[in-house]
């Protein structure tokens, strides 16, 4: 096939893996900002190289003009998370989108794979508006927690080195480390409710001091410089203390201060 028809094949996935990405970027975002916990910690994406369509294509003998059809991973997103239990958000998440069509589930954390793999497949059908109009392209989701994803992407690398024939010695020591993997998935799921709530907590945090910072810019507009260096520095003074409490009352009185200045200004036009 023309390298021309291969980038117009290709255009749609990429547009897809794009949109895909910023999505559930967006989703880690809008929990972010909330000051909840993300079961998204990452998200990357991909559209599989020609010279790895073709490999592929050839050891599962699909003919080229069968690619898109039967061949489901050319565009792919890798969900990452922290957490095994996160998978499970994640993929009911996944679920009921109306935007993504799940068309297959594999199961690969319940039902490891003879090379140690564990990752939650899905494939989706997904619809892109390109300049010939809407495409609806398959796209594999790959959700897996960060020990899987290491794993994953050593082994990967191996079998590229070894051209997928690893040497029995290499094999053993990635299978250990993938048991080790799932150990450590484990240990750290026994103290996920801590870690969920220090993460929980700091984004809290991270979330006032914004707001207090904006605030304090918009006061600027409305107070005269003295007293916005003195609720400066009330700021710095009360967020040294490290208590949220506080910095939530402070942030409350910096409402009402802002108010007054507003009530002060419309007395003034009237
Ligand atoms: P790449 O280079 O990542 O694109 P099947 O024969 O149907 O079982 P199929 O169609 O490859 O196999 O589906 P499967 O098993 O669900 O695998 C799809 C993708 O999952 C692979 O794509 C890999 O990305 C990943 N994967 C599956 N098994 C393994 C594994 O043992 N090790 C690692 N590191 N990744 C794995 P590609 O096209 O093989 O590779």
């Amino acid at each position: 096939m023309e390298i021309q028809l291969w980038r117009e094949i290709l255009t749609p996935y990429e547009l897809a893996v794009r949109e895909l990405t910023v999505k559930f970027e967006h989703l880690m975002k809008e929990y972010r900002d909330r000051g909840m916990y993300s079961p998204i910690e990452q998200v990357t994406g991909r559209v599989k190289t020609i010279s790895s369509i073709l490999e592929k294509a050839q050891k599962k003998q699909i003919p080229i003009e069968k690619i898109e059809e039967n061949m489901y991973d050319i565009a792919g997103v890798r969900i990452i998370c922290q957490f095994v239990e996160d998978i499970q958000m994640v993929v009911e998440m996944i679920r009921k989108r109306s935007d993504m069509k799940v068309q297959s589930e594999r199961d690969y954390v319940n039902h490891v794979k003879e090379s140690g793999y564990r990752s939650y497949h899905m494939i989706i059908s997904y619809e892109v508006q390109t300049l010939y109009g809407a495409r609806t392209i398959l796209a594999e989701l790959q959700v897996r927690t960060l020990g899987m994803n290491f794993w994953s992407i050593i082994e990967h690398s191996m079998q590229y080195k070894y051209h997928k024939n690893i040497p029995e010695h290499i094999r053993k020591k990635l299978l250990k480390a993938a048991q080790a993997i799932v150990v450590l998935d484990k240990e750290m799921s026994s103290v996920r409710s801590e870690i969920m709530d220090a993460q929980n907590s700091f984004q809290i945090q991270a979330n006032l001091v914004s707001e207090i910072l904006n605030n304090i810019q918009n006061l600027y507009h409305l107070a005269n410089k003295r007293e916005i260096i003195k609720i400066q520095d009330e700021f710095y003074r009360i967020y040294e203390m490290n208590d949220i409490e506080r910095l939530q009352r402070f942030n409350k009185e910096l409402d009402l201060i802002a108010e007054g200045y507003r009530a002060q200004a419309l007395d003034q036009y009237t």
